[in-house]
Formats: structure tokens, sequence, C-alpha cells
């Protein structure tokens, strides 16, 4: 397989500073090497340039903070994207905050009819400017690509939605915030919270995802926010949230996904550097990358 990996430097879409060194803090943890070894032809094509920080007077316009420079950071991104997918290669794209989902899945979503994604993360980043209780953009990205926000937003990229609400799978929620769930009722997204993970145990919860989104889907693309694992083995994120899921649950998803051949894009996303302990989040990170792309003991 031929990968691309591309950095975006992106801290606008919430409020600590430092996630725009994930990118760095991914490669530095020996990302190119690691994957390298799996015998994949592997580029990397550097990092996205991400506008400075809104100066304006009003920079939380609509509650929707830093939304010009998040719209053409991200609109750069999606282009950068689809020319890696036309070039039929697999993209790989480094964080930054979440809010770089946006600019991803609108350049994918074009060479794709139904496009799943698997979403890990604590959170459902199922917000807009009218529900958010931040005003960050990193919550939002979901309900963005879904078609629901403010149109500078959802139009990035060109017009139409660019995923349906059925073949969107949410694994590791356990924050979600009011007007999140009234979204995830009323367009039916299946929600594995960590309630779920616990009960039914990961092998679980991932036979299912494969299941459900191998039939429906022509592609599926990874959207892995490293908050959704417990802040315990990953502390180096800007909103942890206890009670996440673990380093051996991880591994086991992504060597899952690895086997189910689905996988035909993917992100790692709010890896904080300034927040991290000895880098051991973009290790993780790695590690788990390691995972995906088809590393194992046998
Ligand atoms: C919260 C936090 N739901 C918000 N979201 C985060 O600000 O909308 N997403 N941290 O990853
Ligand atoms: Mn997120
Ligand atoms: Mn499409
Ligand atoms: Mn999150």
């Amino acid at each position: 397989k031929q990968l691309s990996v591309i950095g975006v430097p992106m801290d606008l879409g919430q409020m600590r500073r430092g996630v725009d060194m994930g990118p760095s803090a991914i490669r530095y943890a020996g990302m190119i090497e690691r994957l390298s070894q799996l015998k994949y032809d592997i580029e990397d094509l550097g990092d996205i340039e991400i506008p400075r920080p809104a100066q304006e007077a009003n920079p939380k316009q609509d509650n929707l903070r830093n939304l010009n420079e998040i719209a053409e950071g991200t609109e750069r991104l999606a282009e950068k994207v689809d020319q890696v997918v036309e070039g039929g290669r697999f993209p790989l794209v480094l964080g930054g905050d979440h809010s770089i989902a946006m600019g991803t899945l609108a350049g994918i979503s074009k060479h794709y009819d139904n496009l799943g994604v698997i979403w890990y993360d604590a959170h459902g980043d199922l917000n807009t400017g009218d529900s958010s209780p931040s005003g960050n953009i990193h919550g939002m990205p979901l309900a963005v690509s879904l078609g629901i926000g403010h149109e500078k937003l959802t139009n990035i990229y060109g017009h139409e939605p660019k995923i349906k609400p059925e073949n969107v799978i949410i694994i590791g929620a356990r924050s979600l915030d009011e007007g999140e769930r009234v979204l995830i009722k009323e367009k039916g997204i299946k929600v594995y919270t960590m309630h779920e993970v616990d009960r039914m145990g990961m092998t679980k919860v991932m036979e299912e995802a494969v299941d459900y989104l191998k039939d429906r889907t022509d592609g599926v693309h990874l959207s892995l926010d490293l908050d959704g694992l417990d802040p315990n083995e990953a502390p180096g994120v800007g909103t942890p949230v206890l009670g996440g899921l673990s380093y051996r649950e991880s591994h086991l998803a992504m060597e899952m996904l690895f086997q189910s051949e689905m996988i035909t894009s993917a992100e790692f996303v709010e890896v904080n550097p300034i927040l991290d302990e000895k880098n051991k989040t973009a290790t993780l990170a790695v590690g788990l990358m390691g995972s995906l792309f088809g590393e194992s003991l046998k």
C-alpha cells in the first residue's frame, strides 16, 4: 500500500495552545520508521499552512471561534487530501485539533458515494454554533460533515453533506452535550458509549461495527481523537475525560480494523505535546498506527 502523510498544525478549534505541535510530536515518536518496517511506500507531504488566530474585534462570531481562519485552513487540507486519494494513495492525516476532520472528510468524500466513518472519541463532536457550550469548533466537525452547522463550514470544498448519518459509528463516547444527544436520536447515529464497550467488550463492538459498515459503505475513514483513550494512558490532550478506552482495547480495535481491510483513510488528532508526559501520547498514537497498518506478533 502507498501512504501519504499530511500534517495539520491546527490549534484554532479549541482553547489550549500546543496541539498545533501534534504533527511534530507524532513524527518525533518515530512514525515513519515504524510504518516503513511494514513495507509501505510512505511519503511525508509535510504540513498544511494554517492561518494565525483571528485578530478581529469579535473572534467568536456566531459562537464559532476563529471561524474564517479554520474554514481557510481546512479548505487547504481538503484540496491536498483530494489530490492524495486521486493519486490512489492512502491519506494519513496528523492533527492538530479535531476541527481538521472537516477538511479531511471534505477531500475524501468526493471519491465515495457512501463513505463510512468511525469516530473514536470521548466526545460526539456534533455541536453547532447554537448548541455549543464552548464556541470551540473542534466540538463540531462531525455535525458539519453531516451538513449541519454554519454554512461557511458545511460549504468547505463543495456544498453537499460529506457523509450520511447512517454511515457513521461513534466509539468511546462519555461526554455528550444536550444538543448532541438530540442530534444522535434525531439522525439515528450509531453510538457505542463507554457503557456499551464495558458491557459488550471491545471484540463484540468492533465485530458489530465492521459488519454494519461492510455492506453499506464503499470506503471507511477512521477519525481517532486521542482523548477517546483514558487520560491515564493518553494524558497529552486538551479535553481529557476519565473512564476512557484502554491501551489494550484500542490496539485490539486497530488490529480488527486492519483485518477487516475496510479502512481507506485515517487521521489521528488532538495530540498536545505541551500537556503530555515525555511524548507518551504521540508514542501511543504511533503504536496504534502500527496496529492499524498490520503489525502483529505472529
Ligand atoms: C465539548 C468538548 N463537547 C465542546 N468537545 C470536545 O466544546 O463542544 N471534542 N473536546 O473533542
Ligand atoms: Mn474529537
Ligand atoms: Mn460524495
Ligand atoms: Mn474528543
